[in-house]
């Protein structure tokens, strides 16, 4: 068992039965012309953490821990989007339609790629998700649970949306999970500092989070 220094109180976890998930490191969130600007969003923000998960990945591969990535998207067809989310607000370009890094938000197209400087290895797990959550209608559990998977170190984009969901999701099917607070990252600074409060706020009642350099500190 490691312990890492965390809010509300220290993370205990056995790298073996951990997984890194980095949540929707892609290109439609992080680089101009994908879904993130085509909301009206200032994506440069969420570039400055590549570095940080950078160091965390090289460290967690070189521990030979489990490494997740997620990418928010859709079927070509767009069966698995509801009206609802491709209809909402006014953006310049909707899920689907084609922009410069092809369509987007959908399954296999160059937006819809984690960014080259986090691309993953053979042997770690992509999940697709349509949702904002990595375990709504994807086979996330299923994976952790056979892999005997209990604790989960959370990194990615955006802290509030599919960050925070996911932590959510993972709360309620059991898992610890611990946020690598200088590996998340909002379009909103006010956002990603609420949602850190809420995560560790009344006990941990969601997880803990710390800063990635407390786990670099602690790692084999
Ligand atoms: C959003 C995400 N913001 N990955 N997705 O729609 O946070």
């Amino acid at each position: 068992m490691i312990e890492l220094s965390a809010r509300p109180f220290a993370f205990r976890f056995d790298p073996a039965h951990t997984a890194l998930v980095i949540i929707d490191m892609q290109r439609d969130f992080v680089e101009p012309g994908g879904f993130g600007e085509t909301l009206g969003n200032d994506v440069t923000r969420l570039q400055a953490i590549v570095p940080a998960i950078q160091r965390v990945l090289a460290a967690w591969r070189a521990a030979k821990g489990l490494v997740v990535h997620t990418r928010e998207s859709h079927e070509p067809d767009l069966a698995d989007c509801p009206r609802a989310k491709r209809e909402r607000g006014s953006p310049r370009l909707r899920i689907g339609d084609v922009g410069p890094m092809g369509r987007i938000l959908i399954r296999g197209e160059p937006g819809n790629q984690i960014i080259p400087e986090l691309a993953p290895q053979p042997g770690e797990l992509v999940i697709d998700k349509p949702g904002k959550g990595a375990f709504y209608s994807t086979s996330l559990h299923h994976e952790l649970l056979r892999r005997g998977i209990t604790h989960l170190l959370l990194a990615g984009v955006t802290t509030e949306v599919c960050v925070q969901t996911s932590m959510r999701e993972a709360n309620d099917r059991g898992y610890d999970a611990l946020l690598l607070e200088d590996c998340t990252e909002s379009y909103f600074p006010g956002f990603k500092q609420a949602t850190i409060e809420m995560i560790v706020a009344q006990g941990g009642i969601v997880g803990w989070a710390a800063p990635s350099a407390h786990l670099l500190r602690v790692l084999p």
